[in-house]
């Protein structure tokens, strides 16, 4: 038989199934009661979080992130926080990642694989006119919604994936170089705009090739490649596209191609839609200052609730002694009839509507047993006149 279903709720949000293990976090699925809106939830460890004392870089970045509405970047709702994680609310985005399509299908052809590009510019060259850097621009970070748009996620949070590296997470969970601009990988300080580039020229490459352009077993082998860009393009590359991939995976960032020269690229130019988005963003702050206020007033409530389970027909009847077939054969039983049934709505409500049932009836109903609380047992007796058999188109008088 089915068991009870647990019903967890974090303020308005009654959270689902985890989606996956980001870098810095895991990913659960939830939706808005108030609106049924199906919505993604980053939980962070609260602790973690302000141990490294990031708290000021990450409410920074999160405030930063609430002001982007583009429709190539994941949008985050909101943050709230309990006493002990802090949940960012962020659009759930459904269709997967362009990444599985490799892996499933292989590379992509030159059209396809353009398009997620322009997608991808777009949300770059966005967010970076707000001052807003991914500085860890990966496959993983890439998702497709249901119109096989590309969404960004992860943007502009780049203090929390350097909290992983305090940790040393980084190198189980996002250590993957094979991304990174040589000079983020010579940590002596890097411009946050051309190192993202270097990033979707990464990209680029594996959407038309289907493998990396610079990986090796050995770490500093890739470190020495990716430092000079070590690369050899595929030979069903067009010749455009090749060009293009060579301006950005550029290892001096100074002469690296940037944004209006990509805008201007004949390859990239190939039926390019500039982005259609909001202008104008009005959003409230309070939320992101209240989770990293410490005082218990700013928490939202964590909640489980043991959720009533929705039965089928035959565990109805394997349930209730008065629903047991056998009644129906055993004369010595007589006609003590059982109804079990199972409801989400609160014991008055179900009270009034049987009440109401009853009352024109004439039924007189009792109610017993009744305990308070969550879990509390509801007896309601009545003696009625008529009872319907099941199967049967007479009514019997008992
Ligand atoms: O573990 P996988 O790769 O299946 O796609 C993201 C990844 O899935 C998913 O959560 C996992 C860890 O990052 N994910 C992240 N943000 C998401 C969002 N806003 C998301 N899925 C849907 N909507």
């Amino acid at each position: 038989m089915s068991q009870p279903r647990i019903k967890r709720c974090v303020g308005k949000y009654e959270v689902g199934r985890t989606i996956g293990e980001g870098t810095f976090a895991k990913v659960k699925f939830a939706r808005n009661s108030e609106t049924g809106e199906p919505v993604a939830l980053k939980i962070l460890d609260k602790e973690k979080v302000l141990k490294h004392k990031m708290a000021e870089q990450i409410k920074r970045e999160i405030a930063t992130m609430k002001l982007i509405r583009h429709p190539n970047v994941v949008r985050l709702y909101e943050v709230i926080g309990s006493k002990t994680k802090i949940f960012i609310v962020l659009e759930f985005v459904t269709g997967g990642e362009p990444f599985d399509k490799i892996v499933n299908h292989g590379r992509m052809r030159e059209d396809e694989a353009r398009r997620y590009f322009q997608q991808l510019i777009n949300a770059v060259d966005y967010c970076h006119s707000r001052g807003v850097y991914h500085r860890d621009l990966k496959p993983e970070n890439l998702l497709l919604d249901a119109y096989d748009n590309l969404k960004v996620s992860d943007f502009g949070l780049s203090a929390l994936s350097q909290q992983v590296r305090e940790d040393g997470l980084l190198h189980t969970t996002c250590g993957t170089p094979n991304y990174a601009a040589p000079e983020v990988l010579n940590d002596r300080g890097y411009d946050g705009a051309t190192a993202d580039l270097w990033s979707c020229g990464v990209i680029l490459f594996v959407l038309l090739a289907g493998y990396l352009p610079f990986d090796d077993f050995n770490l500093m082998n890739l470190y020495k490649k990716i430092s000079v860009a070590e690369f050899t393009c595929p030979p069903w590359l067009s010749f455009s596209a090749m060009k293009l991939i060579t301006r950005i995976l550029d290892p001096n960032p100074m002469t690296r191609i940037t944004i209006p020269e990509i805008l201007q690229d004949e390859w990239f130019k190939k039926d390019y839609k500039p982005p259609v988005f909001e202008e104008k963003v009005d959003t409230n702050l309070d939320d992101v200052e209240a989770v990293f206020k410490d005082s218990e007033e700013h928490h939202v409530t964590e909640k489980r609730e043991e959720q009533p389970t929705t039965m089928n027909a035959f565990e109805l009847i394997s349930m209730s002694k008065g629903l047991n077939l056998g009644n129906l054969f055993d004369a010595e039983q007589g006609f003590k009839r059982e109804t079990r049934f199972t409801s989400k709505c609160p014991a008055n409500e179900i009270i009034h509507k049987i009440e109401e049932a009853a009352k024109p009836l004439g039924f007189d109903m009792r109610l017993e047993n009744v305990k308070a609380g969550r879990k509390g047992n509801l007896n309601v007796a009545t003696e009625c006149g008529w009872i319907s058999l099941w199967g049967n188109d007479e009514f019997h008088t008992i």
